[in-house]
């Protein structure tokens, strides 16, 4: 209970403090962010695959992001997806980012077997079928890591009211972290499900959730599925 205003708080158990901060978790203050569960990144033939990672690693998250976005959209949370991608004619593709992927033949905008690799419309670059949105719900497309650059999301947020951000998603090291990083600097109460993101390398993926909990929480707090979907109002 807030004793200053006589409302009920709510708690996630989470490390290293149990999230949100305040205990102000409610449908209408909290989305759920899934970040780039596309083919490209996740699905065989695309751009993670074609760069010859173990697609198990990033695959691991799919079952638990479903639990809790059923579970979350069940209660009437706001959802977000987004999606890492180019225009056709890559005039928002960096040349510095083209460079460093044509480098390990997995040149973003090439042909490959899911189409033109991270491109806008191509099948790769689509969310995978087992977590497709669903019509109303909210998609990024965005150019870089972070889902802040270049995008409305802030906008967004700030209209819906939204305080607590939950992210899930790939990959836990990249995007999933520089967007983390994004909505912490503008004020939001972050918390990472450690089994519902996933990396190409395991250790990255281990490293980056043992940084969010350093200095007492320093991007935020880090849970799992389980204990969120127990917690939810
Ligand atoms: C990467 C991502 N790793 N979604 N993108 O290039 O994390």
């Amino acid at each position: 209970m807030d004793t200053l205003t006589n409302t009920a708080t709510n708690f996630v158990s989470a490390d290293p403090y149990p999230w949100p901060y305040n205990g102000k978790l409610r449908p209408d203050n909290t989305v759920l962010i899934i970040i780039d569960m596309q083919t490209d990144f996740c699905g065989p033939g695309g751009y993670v695959d074609h760069m010859g990672y173990d697609l198990s690693l990033v695959r691991a998250p799919i079952e638990p992001i479903k639990a809790v976005l059923a579970a979350m959209r069940d209660k009437g949370y706001h959802i977000i997806h987004t999606r890492e991608g180019h225009r056709p004619d890559l005039a928002d593709l960096p040349a510095n980012k083209r460079w460093r992927s044509q480098r390990i033949n997995a040149g973003i905008g090439d042909a490959g077997p899911c189409g033109r690799i991270l491109v806008r419309g191509e099948p790769g670059w689509d969310i995978i079928d087992e977590l497709k949105p669903l019509e109303g719900e909210t998609i990024i497309d965005k150019p870089g890591k972070g889902s802040f650059c270049a995008t409305d999301l802030e906008l967004i947020l700030n209209q819906r009211r939204i305080e607590n951000i939950i992210l899930t998603g790939i990959t836990t090291d990249v995007c999933v972290h520089t967007t983390m990083r994004e909505a912490n600097d503008r004020g939001f109460e972050c918390l990472l499900l450690e089994d519902c993101c996933g990396a190409t390398d395991y250790g990255n993926h281990l490293a980056a959730i043992k940084m969010v909990k350093m200095q007492g929480g320093v991007f935020g707090s880090v849970s799992n599925s389980k204990a969120l979907i127990e917690a939810l109002p």
